[in-house]
């Protein structure tokens, strides 16, 4: 990207983070997208909460990869062209294009140029013959890719990560559907979901001892100051995780430490003590819920493994 191009994309997300910081501190039940948890900060805060010993999705869903990959490989068959929703560090593109048999091509998806290049680098140094194709594109829209990649029987989209979990269920819907359509008829979808547990086992996922998961909360605060002019005392506030049972997420805040008042934008936006501002829901799925969620979004389950404990889930979907 040109300087003057990645200028006008820098002041366009700048923009988009005021518009929403608006809205949805003005509303009645102060919320913030969790797209906006990932600047470089929180990207290298999110990878630092993947290896936390509390936070068991990563690694148990590498884990699925590794111990069911033969069996995985043997349902996908060979010859796919992987199609990777928001690839983050391409350790799980490595992981499942390890045991897959013949895989034609690597297709990561995601809007940020910059970390696609991390992924993308990391593919082709693990698999030096293989095509990479790095698609920007915001694949929370209806996005196109160009053909069907060479000698591929079909597109495998993958979404790893259970980032489905960060969609509300009609969100997540919304994107099943568009993924079928961006990856065209014949595809499947490899997409991973963590389960519904033990309440205390996820709220310490997201409120870990060493505090890495309250930075990387806090971390948006820290970013509204720098790019949205806002003067946020970051000790004014506090990083919370809840289980909320009835709608089956932990849910991250941020909790106003005592009333103040906070400038963004011109516009000055009031806390009382003790409100909230919720950042993020990670919906957890009983198996019964993701299969009516899959074909709501027009897909059925050809195959699901998990962990010995039942911790999460991958599932293999034919549109
Ligand atoms: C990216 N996403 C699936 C993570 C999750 O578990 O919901 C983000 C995260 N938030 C706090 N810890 C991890």
């Amino acid at each position: 990207m040109s300087g003057a191009l990645a200028r006008d994309a820098a002041a366009a997300q700048r923009a988009a983070l005021v518009a929403d910081a608006l809205a949805g501190l003005s509303a009645p039940r102060k919320t913030l997208p969790c797209k906006w948890l990932y600047d470089a900060e929180g990207a290298r805060l999110f990878e630092a909460i993947t290896r936390l010993p509390e936070y068991y999705p990563t690694r148990t869903e590498m884990r699925i990869l590794e111990e069911s990959g033969p069996a995985i490989a043997e349902a996908i068959g060979p010859g796919a062209a992987v199609v990777e929703f928001g690839p983050g560090d391409g350790l799980k593109a490595v992981q499942l294009l390890r045991v897959l048999q013949a895989p034609v091509a690597y297709l990561p998806v995601d809007i940020a140029p910059e970390w696609l290049e991390a992924a993308a680098s990391r593919v082709a140094e693990a698999f030096p013959g293989l095509p990479v194709r790095p698609v920007v594109a915001d694949f929370t829209q209806p996005f196109a890719l160009a053909g069907r990649a060479e000698g591929s029987t079909t597109h495998l989209g993958f979404f790893p990560g259970s980032t489905i979990g960060n969609f509300a269920p009609e969100e997540a819907v919304a994107f099943l559907r568009r993924a079928r359509l961006s990856l065209k008829s014949g595809a499947r979808l490899l997409l991973g979901a963590d389960l519904v547990k033990d309440p205390a086992v996820l709220e310490a996922a997201y409120d870990d001892a060493a505090g890495v998961t309250a930075a990387f909360n806090l971390n948006l605060l820290r970013r509204l100051n720098r790019e949205a002019g806002a003067d946020f005392d970051l000790d004014g506030f506090r990083h919370q995780a809840v289980w909320n049972a009835g709608l089956e997420r932990v849910e991250m805040h941020l909790v106003a430490q005592r009333p103040q008042s906070v400038r963004l934008a011109g516009r000055t936006i009031r806390f009382a003590a003790g409100e909230t501002i919720h950042t993020e829901s990670s919906h957890k799925y009983r198996p019964d819920r993701l299969r009516t969620l899959a074909e709501a979004g027009g897909w059925r389950e050809a195959a699901m493994w998990t962990d010995p404990a039942g911790l999460f889930s991958v599932w293999l979907l034919e549109g």
